[in-house]
């Protein structure tokens, strides 16, 4: 698989959670609904970059090391505790050999301003990244151009 010299790929992303209060049916241990998420910013499709994503929760939950083996590339869970999550993006093989680690904050609770909580007002926090890829594999080229 030839690499492209001079050639620079990159692949904008964003991450991050939504979380949902419960409400009335909140309980002490699962007062919230929240997904964290990877997808494209530019509405592509980030499988054929992305093989797979590994989302490390908190200990405290049940089997914390969850993986996603296709798009989309997100994850459900309900809780009561905000924590860090640990992304990890695993490559085709024609694309890098490298993983990717990301982090995010899983946000359950709104700041003050914007008001109490509510069951109608999910807070989401997001952030933009892009990864590029140097010298990409011509296979990996042909792939992504042109979308
Ligand atoms: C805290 N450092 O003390 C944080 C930890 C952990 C949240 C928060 C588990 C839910 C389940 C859960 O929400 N853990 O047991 O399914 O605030």
């Amino acid at each position: 698989n030839k690499k492209l010299k001079d050639v620079e790929i990159s692949v904008p992303i964003v991450y991050g959670t939504i979380s949902f209060w419960l409400g009335k049916k909140a309980s002490e241990y699962h007062s919230h609904k929240w997904t964290v998420y990877v997808r494209s910013a530019t509405n592509e499709d980030l499988g054929a970059v992305v093989k797979r994503a590994v989302f490390q929760l908190h200990p405290s939950f049940n089997n914390p090391t969850r993986v996603v083996e296709s798009p989309p590339f997100e994850l459900s869970e309900s809780g009561w505790g905000e924590f860090e999550i640990a992304i990890s993006l695993f490559f085709h093989g024609d694309v890098c050999d490298k993983q990717l680690d990301l982090y995010h904050h899983l946000k359950l609770y709104p700041e003050e301003e914007s008001g109490p909580q509510s069951t109608k007002k999910p807070v989401v926090v997001e952030s933009y990244d892009e990864i590029v890829f140097s010298e990409p594999s011509e296979g990996f080229f042909a792939r992504v151009q042109n979308h």
